[in-house]
């Protein structure tokens, strides 16, 4: 067994999995998290499961974020209680054999181990409006489902996560600085960028009610079932937290209207796409109408070109420092990354006006 594997067989086996470790191999997309997929043989038949060590230079109280976790799993399995395929709808934990929803490993590292969800895929880049409207609805649901949540207030895992402003003037700094001697390599961006500092705080300004929302509601996050379509569950919990329900919304409009992949080096393949956005509105709002605000309702189509525009300084933050937060795979990755989300602002830009009339008809 290769050195890695022998590792992670012995973290998996520190969780209630059951069965004889047949292997395990490094899954999914994720910029933060290492996640694996690990088979056990559990009276002769091969049982998946999920299991991921959070990055704790990121998330720097894992005991919090995972007593998140395990509330919000809780309550979602509790309301789902009934229906087809119910365990399919909220992610299951596995506790540790100590009891505890997640493990330390020797050097401090924490892991948790989930359930797989059989029989449904993530995707990196929309294929269809039905998979915009489905993965929509789910995270409306979400959000519905989760308004109900027993008090007390959830963590904030990652304080001030969507404040805009403090995104902004974190990038400012990272200018100022040029840890890596970068900046010569993004003035275009660094002007963009720049150029369009005032929509920063128009969210914030909004007053609007906080709420638990998902604060990660990029497309790969939820899990399409792969004979129905249906967005059948809502996954990457880490930053679930209170926060403003627009946000969660324009994370959508940023990853699931373009065809392009958030990394993709051909920008003239980045665009916003209408029909797409159009299947979000109605899948997010079939959900969320009824319990929205005016207001809320009325920031759905900015809130796309906010956090596109947010996740793209994060983006050139990055770059700007070295990349010291989010996982890189070659040269230039934060800046190419940045690229596409400045290309999508000014997509977006350019029919936001129509984006809000539809919202507004519907
Ligand atoms: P990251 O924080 O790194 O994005 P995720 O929690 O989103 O990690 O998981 C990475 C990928 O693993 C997901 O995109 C999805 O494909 C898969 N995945 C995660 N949890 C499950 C699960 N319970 N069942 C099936 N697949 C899962
Ligand atoms: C990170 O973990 P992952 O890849 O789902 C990041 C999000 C960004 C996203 C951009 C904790 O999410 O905020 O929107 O990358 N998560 C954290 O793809 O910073
Ligand atoms: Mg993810």
């Amino acid at each position: 067994m290769r050195a890695e594997t022998s590792r992670i067989a012995a973290v998996a086996s520190q969780f209630h999995i059951g069965g004889e470790f047949v292997t395990a191999s490094p899954y999914g997309s994720g910029h933060i998290n290492d996640t694996w997929c690990v088979v056990f043989r559990q009276a002769g038949v091969r049982v998946r499961s999920i299991l991921q060590r959070l990055n704790r230079n990121i998330f720097k109280d894992p005991g919090a974020l995972m007593e998140n976790v395990e509330r919000v799993t809780s309550h979602l399995a509790g309301q789902a209680a009934g229906e087809p395929d119910a365990d399919r709808r909220a992610l299951t934990l596995i506790r540790a054999h100590h009891g505890r929803v997640w493990h330390a490993d020797a050097e401090g590292n924490p892991w948790r181990a989930y359930r797989f969800i059989e029989g449904a895929s993530t995707y990196d880049a929309i294929e269809s409006t039905g998979q915009a409207f489905q993965a929509a609805r789910a995270f409306g649901r979400f959000q519905k489902l989760l308004a109900s949540l027993p008090a007390p207030r959830l963590h904030e895992v990652i304080p001030d996560f969507h404040h805009t402003p403090k995104r902004f003037a974190a990038l400012e700094q990272a200018i100022a600085a040029d840890a890596a001697g970068r900046a010569i390599l993004a003035k275009p961006e660094i002007d963009f960028a720049l150029a369009h500092r005032s929509m920063a705080g128009v969210l914030l300004a909004a007053g609007l009610p906080e709420r638990v929302t998902h604060n990660d509601t990029k497309l790969n996050n939820v899990l399409i079932d792969d004979v129905t379509g249906e967005g059948i569950c809502v996954i990457d919990l880490d930053t679930v937290m209170p926060g403003l329900a627009p946000y969660d919304f324009g994370d959508m409009v940023r990853t699931a209207t373009s065809p392009a992949p958030e990394d993709e080096q051909d920008l003239s393949k980045v665009a916003m796409q209408f029909p797409m956005f159009e299947a979000l509105a109605r899948g997010y709002l079939s959900e969320a109408g009824g319990f929205l605000s005016k207001a809320e309702k009325q920031l759905l189509a900015f809130s796309g070109k906010l956090i596109t525009f947010e996740i793209g300084i994060r983006f050139l933050a990055d770059f700007l420092a070295g990349d010291t937060y989010f996982k890189v795979h070659r040269e230039g990755h934060n800046l190419d990354r940045c690229r596409t989300q400045f290309k999508l602002v000014e997509s977006i830009e350019r029919q936001e006006e129509q984006m809000a009339r539809l919202v507004e008809s519907l």
